[in-house]
């Protein structure tokens, strides 16, 4: 078995393989090209998308060539793979504008510069837009029957709650991509998510029946992330983790992986890291010895938020972690204390105006009475940017506010409330 296919079944990520000894053989004995597909159904990826994007790059470590595709056609058209409902169709434009987004942020993952084997990005929406319907209809459509199509469950799963013909189509243009890439480009692999076996499959089909007899190429799926505790992976109450540093904050992003539960960690650490066997291994055995430490959480997190932020973005979220973990809150810059503090309730006064510590609590809710928020002052919970404040009288100063922006207020342990200035 070639090194690269023995990684990826240590690591679990081969869910399924249309033909598993042709594709080891094949490996073992050429640099193949191979494309993953990417919808540009949002302005951002997200953390669902890294699996396939790095298994690009365990290929390209491997010598092969990846080719990226954005889904400039098929994201105006709609992938009904797994999806309950018809979806709504956004507008050209917009989809044009996700296109790049998505081109950007695929584009950091992968080596362009690779003297060899460097990887490429291309869109479906150069080929697909060009093609003629009589052409798409007598050269493509024929191959595809409709009743295959209609059994297939993607379909027959939507019979009761209904599909367009538009969405219907998508699978011909997934398949036509890989006909296409076949072709011109002599692109024999596709891979992606588990979701995406009938898209690939059918592509294939599509090549078999195509070209001329001997033509072959293959399809590789890798399993959907699971969780242990049965919720779905990727998403918080917040929404999903996205890949933009604009939507979802390097902290957040640091933070989601540090929260991993003990028994998915070493799965991930497998997933989504180039850490070797052995030091997996370790860590490992750390989980099961130590679990309280949470080194596997520690070093997972910034393993990924490093591959997908950068050293310093990481460097950021840790020093936000460790700050609000030890309460010392005035180490932050104020940058860094809008991005910890995000969530957290507030409100705006003006810069000018004299606030005693006692009208702030109360105002903020912090306290529910002035004589209790007296009260909660002398018994020492009460802090001023981490540091504890037991005079009643208090009367906030420009030297309690973090780059002259934020104060941030804090009772008890973990109530906070955050002042900011105008
Ligand atoms: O030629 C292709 C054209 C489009 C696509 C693939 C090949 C996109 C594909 N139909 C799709 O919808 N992919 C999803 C997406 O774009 O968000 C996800 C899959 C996931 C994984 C990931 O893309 O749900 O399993 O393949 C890369």
């Amino acid at each position: 078995m070639s090194q690269l296919m023995e990684d990826l079944s240590f690591r679990g990520l081969i869910q399924q393989q249309t033909d598993e000894e042709g594709l080891t053989k094949l490996l073992a004995e050429e640099k193949i090209k191979l494309y993953s597909g990417f919808d540009p159904t949002a302005d951002s990826l997200h953390i669902g998308h890294l699996l396939p994007i790095l298994t690009l790059r365990r290929f390209q470590e491997a010598g092969h060539h990846p080719i990226a595709l954005v889904g400039g056609a098929t994201g105006l058209i709609g992938d009904p793979s797994f999806k309950k409902a018809e979806r709504s169709l956004n507008p050209a434009e917009i989809v044009e504008q996700w296109s790049e987004k998505i081109k950007g942020q695929l584009s950091q993952f992968l080596d362009f510069e690779a003297d060899v084997n460097p990887a490429v990005i291309v869109n479906n929406y150069d080929w697909i837009s060009q093609m003629n319907v009589i052409t798409f209809l007598r050269d493509i459509g024929k191959n595809f029957g409709v009743n295959f199509m209609l059994a297939k469950d993607i379909v027959s799963s939507r019979i009761e709650t209904g599909i367009s013909y538009t969405e219907f189509s998508y699978v011909i243009l997934q398949s036509l991509d890989f006909l296409n890439l076949y072709r011109n480009e002599n692109c024999k692999l596709q891979i992606g998510g588990s979701d995406q076996w009938g898209n690939i499959t059918s592509g294939l089909e599509l090549i078999r029946k195509s070209e001329a007899e001997g033509a072959k190429a293959f399809g590789l799926t890798m399993p959907l992330v699971t969780k242990a505790d049965g919720t779905k992976f990727g998403k918080t109450e917040g929404g999903a983790i996205w890949l933009d540093k604009e939507k979802t904050s390097p902290y957040e992003f640091y933070q989601f992986w540090i929260n991993t539960d003990d028994r998915d960690v070493v799965k991930y650490l497998k997933y989504f890291t180039f850490l070797s066997k052995e030091e997996i291994a370790s860590y490992e055995e750390k989980v099961q010895t130590a679990p309280e430490k949470r080194e596997a959480q520690r070093r997972l997190a910034e393993e990924v938020t490093t591959l997908v932020h950068g050293r310093e973005s990481l460097e950021q979220a840790v020093n936000i972690s460790n700050a609000l973990f030890k309460g010392e809150i005035k180490s932050l810059t104020a940058e860094e204390v809008k991005v910890g503090f995000k969530d957290v309730p507030s409100m705006e006064k003006s810069s000018t105006e004299e606030l005693t510590l006692v009208d702030v609590l109360v105002e903020s809710k912090l306290s529910p009475s002035k004589r209790q928020a007296r009260e909660d002052i002398t018994n020492g919970a009460v802090s001023i940017n981490g540091e504890r404040q037991t005079d009643k009288d208090y009367v906030l100063s420009t030297e309690d506010r973090i780059e002259n922006q934020f104060t941030v207020l804090r009772r008890g342990k973990k109530k906070y409330f955050l002042v900011t200035y105008k």
